[in-house]
């Protein structure tokens, strides 16, 4: 080979190379679902509640833009994180009794790698710095001061919570809340957490959910949103769920855990959250008010929901570019 030609040979193949492990812009190039070859390769989307109409269209911009699943749902919840009208995620979120406004979020993505952050305050994405936790630190999780220290030292965003329309809202609440821990009831009214599932071209599902938490609840308590296993579990060989409503509960049976251990087993996503749902109620001597819910979707595209009470409900975007609501299966009537 003349001198020249192995240059420009090399020089080519080097290149090449260079693409393949690192993107043509330094991102790593999205690594296949081992299974591909058995996988339905298209996109899909869901999230909880109707905020999640909202955030599924700019995780769909992601998706059709060829990009990656842990991408699209970072980018998707970050719209209701960022929605200041939104009084359960994010920086519009209600306060806690003592007018803090706490954050909790966590991320997965398709090689089980996970951030989270709770208990954090004034910053305006918990879930990017959820991702920080997970990529550029050795831990899983960080909660509090030092998540926010981290935050703020990493470049992230803050924002002054509680906005002045909560913080009216918290005052009147003490006037006639002194002692009293009221339970919300949770509906598609005043929404709740958002979590999201995405399963991108490559086969690969990762998720995210990100909320302010049970409004003026005490001050540090962390629901389930922020712990893998309990708001959020992904496992890219059977699939992902995420969870909402009352955390306290949904922590008890290690939620979205169970929901993607039950489709490991052969049950249907469907199948999967109805049991999760029933063993909440099992655990319980009463359920009255309790509302949990959760949404799952499998390596193979196929999703299902279930609540234990009525009103729960999913945003659903699919190939066929339609992003609907879904109305949930449920175990009762409020
Ligand atoms: C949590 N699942 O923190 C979340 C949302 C919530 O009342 O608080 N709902 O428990």
């Amino acid at each position: 080979m003349k001198r020249r030609t192995f240059f420009k040979f090399g020089l080519t193949t080097t290149a090449l190379a260079l693409i393949k492990s690192n993107g043509i812009f330094g991102k790593s190039m999205p690594k296949e679902h081992p299974k591909a070859n058995l996988i339905k390769r298209s996109n899909i989307v869901i999230s909880t509640w109707s905020h999640g109409i909202k955030a599924n269209e700019e995780a769909w911009k992601v998706l059709s833009d060829g990009g990656k699943s842990i991408d699209a749902v970072e980018a998707g919840v970050k719209v209701t994180e960022a929605d200041i009208t939104n009084r359960s995620v994010g920086i519009g979120g209600r306060p806690d009794r003592e007018g803090h406004v706490t954050l909790d979020a966590c991320i997965m993505d398709e090689n089980s790698k996970c951030g989270s952050v709770a208990c954090i305050e004034g910053i305006k994405h918990p879930i990017s710095v959820a991702r920080a936790v997970m990529e550029r630190t050795p831990h899983v999780m960080l909660v509090g001061e030092g998540a926010r220290d981290f935050a703020i030292e990493q470049g992230f965003e803050k924002y002054k919570t509680p906005i002045k329309e909560v913080k009216k809202d918290w005052k009147e609440w003490k006037k006639e809340n002194k002692e009293l821990l009221k339970k919300p009831r949770i509906n598609h009214e005043n929404h709740d957490t958002i979590g999201m599932l995405a399963l991108d071209e490559f086969g690969n599902i990762s998720g995210s959910c990100t909320t302010s938490g049970w409004a003026y609840k005490m001050h540090g308590r962390v629901g389930d949103s922020p712990i893998i296993g309990a708001g959020l579990f992904v496992d890219n060989e059977v699939g992902g769920a995420c969870a909402t409503g009352m955390g306290e509960a949904i922590i008890r049976i290690a939620g979205s855990h169970t929901v993607v251990e039950l489709m490991r087993q052969g049950k249907s996503p469907q199948d999967a959250c109805r049991l999760a749902v029933e063993r909440i109620i099992s655990k319980h001597d009463d359920v009255t008010g309790l509302q949990c819910g959760f949404i799952a979707m499998d390596v193979f595209g196929r999703v299902g929901s279930y609540s234990v009470y009525s009103g729960f409900n999913y945003a659903l975007q699919k190939e066929d570019g339609k992003n609907l609501m879904v109305d949930s299966e449920y175990n009762r009537e409020w």
